[in-house]
């Protein structure tokens, strides 16, 4: 192990155009869950939500006919103010070094810009906006943090539901998203971080940079993928941050 850490030291310390690929598992060490690990987010569903099954909860036909449940898991995340991580800084700090392309990140929770990152790109979206889903009038996060929060549903002058700009199972990503996949920025490293890479278009865009230039996967269970992979850690990301940035610094 020492070895690989040595060798991917080696990698950071001479790379020029990081691109990240980020999911849940940078943010759990902030308190918000993932979604498959034994404490995660299908798990805690599942125990105290009236629904068919667990990922109903993000699918927009589901909340078309009852958005309850998914205001009221927003609820539980949001309420907790969270923080970002050390692997978060890490990230930034790397940008504010002129290295870092792209932040491609599958995360709702907008830590990265919390931390200072601001080449994000949120594939999957975010709350930082919300849609009417009867007028299309759009609000800012000021604007509905309040029952966001408190786990009401918002709701427009129109009396529409106010839906966060949060991608769900059977909406597109951004075409944003799309350009990446067709044109990736300038890379020469990927580094992969907390992430199954089960969910796919969103995964694709980092399995496709992995067969072009070296690869990072840090993630604490292994994936599907880590033969993909030039380098594969299993373990907790603010640990390998913080060893990584002591070194860089
Ligand atoms: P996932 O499938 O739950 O995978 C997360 C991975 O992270 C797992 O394989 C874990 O082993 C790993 N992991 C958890 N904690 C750590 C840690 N401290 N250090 C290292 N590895 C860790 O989630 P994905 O991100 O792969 O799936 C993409 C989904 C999750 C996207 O649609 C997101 O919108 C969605 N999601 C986002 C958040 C958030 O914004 N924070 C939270 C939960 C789900």
């Amino acid at each position: 192990m020492a070895k690989e850490h040595d060798e991917i030291y080696e990698l950071f310390r001479k790379s020029k155009h990081f691109v990240f690929f980020t999911g849940a598992g940078i943010s759990t060490n902030a308190g918000i869950p993932d979604f498959r690990s034994p404490n995660g987010l299908y798990r805690l569903i599942d125990k105290t939500y009236d629904l068919p099954f667990p990922e109903a909860v993000f699918e927009i036909n589901f909340f078309r006919q009852n958005p309850e449940p998914f205001f009221r898991l927003s609820s539980k995340l949001l309420s907790r103010n969270p923080e970002p991580t050390q692997c978060h800084r890490f990230i930034a700090w790397l940008e504010h070094t002129g290295r870092v392309s792209l932040v491609m990140t599958q995360n709702i929770d907008m830590l990265h810009q919390k931390a200072g990152s601001e080449k994000v790109h949120e594939c999957h979206g975010s709350y930082s906006t919300s849609t009417c889903q009867d007028c299309g009038k759009k609000s800012g996060y000021d604007e509905i943090e309040k029952p966001l929060k408190s786990g009401q549903i918002p709701l427009c002058t129109c009396g529409g539901v106010i839906k966060p700009d949060v991608v769900f199972f059977g909406e597109q990503l951004p075409d944003m998203f799309y350009s990446y996949l067709r044109k990736p920025p300038m890379a020469d490293l990927i580094v992969i971080m907390g992430t199954s890479l089960n969910v796919f278009p969103s995964a694709q865009f980092a399995l496709d940079l992995a067969a072009r230039v070296p690869s990072v996967l840090v993630n604490l269970s292994p994936t599907n993928y880590d033969m993909a992979m030039t380098h594969v850690v299993n373990e907790d990301l603010d640990v390998f941050a913080e060893k990584l940035w002591d070194r860089l610094k």
